[in-house]
């Protein structure tokens, strides 16, 4: 069976505050995503909103594979879809953990751009690097739906230019992002997939690029 592949680009301006200048920051993101071998949908998502002076990049993973892990991962799908540019990263966390409860479960882990800063934060497996800009990352240990420590929220500066890589379990995390810095976001995301993805595994990339115009 062929895997489905696919690969979005989404660009935007966004304007963002450095220092007392407004400078414009370009935001370009891609997802590359396939199922488990044998499953035609997957329980992973990929999710980029843009707002007028932010942004939020979130990778979900719902435990196992298949139309179950869809069924739960569309119940997280809802929860994103509810974010404005006000939700505070705890809010979604929370928002999520309580609409997931009585499902398998999902990880997650989410960055949220602001005007100066990023902040991120994660639960469970679904893994966060950074290139170009030092990205603090500090997942907690659970299950969104079940139970998890509490929820650690680290910040960053936004300095750009800077990439970030979201990726679902079924990437390995032995990649070197250094290595490929000279790959657009689509072909990091492709070869992601296709050089550190585990078949047994839904897996997902997102890759997202902050340039100052
Ligand atoms: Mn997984």
């Amino acid at each position: 069976m062929k895997f489905g592949r696919r690969s979005v680009r989404e660009n935007s301006l966004l304007s963002i505050a450095a220092n007392r200048y407004l400078a414009q920051v370009e935001l370009l993101t891609s997802v590359a995503a396939r199922p488990a071998r044998g499953e035609t949908v997957s329980g992973d998502r990929a999710f980029v909103q843009r707002f007028e002076a932010g942004f939020v990049l979130a990778v979900i993973d719902a435990l196992g594979h298949g139309p179950h892990a869809d069924d739960v991962a569309k119940k997280a799908d809802a929860v994103l879809a509810t974010l404005s540019a006000a939700t505070t990263i705890e809010k979604v966390f929370s928002d999520m953990h309580r609409a997931l409860r009585g499902t398998r479960g999902a990880a997650m882990t989410l960055v949220r751009g602001s005007q100066r800063e990023i902040e991120t934060a994660g639960i469970g497996n679904v893994g966060l690097r950074g290139r170009g800009m030092s990205v603090t990352f500090t997942p907690t240990s659970g299950i969104l739906g079940a139970h998890h420590r509490p929820l650690r929220v680290a910040r960053s500066p936004l300095t750009t230019p800077g990439r970030l890589v979201l990726f679902s379990d079924g990437i390995s995390r032995r990649f070197d992002l250094d290595a490929a810095s000279s790959l657009s976001i689509e072909a990091l995301g492709t070869k992601l997939l296709s050089d550190h993805g585990a078949d047994h595994d839904d897996a997902t990339v997102l890759v997202a690029d902050l340039v100052s115009m």
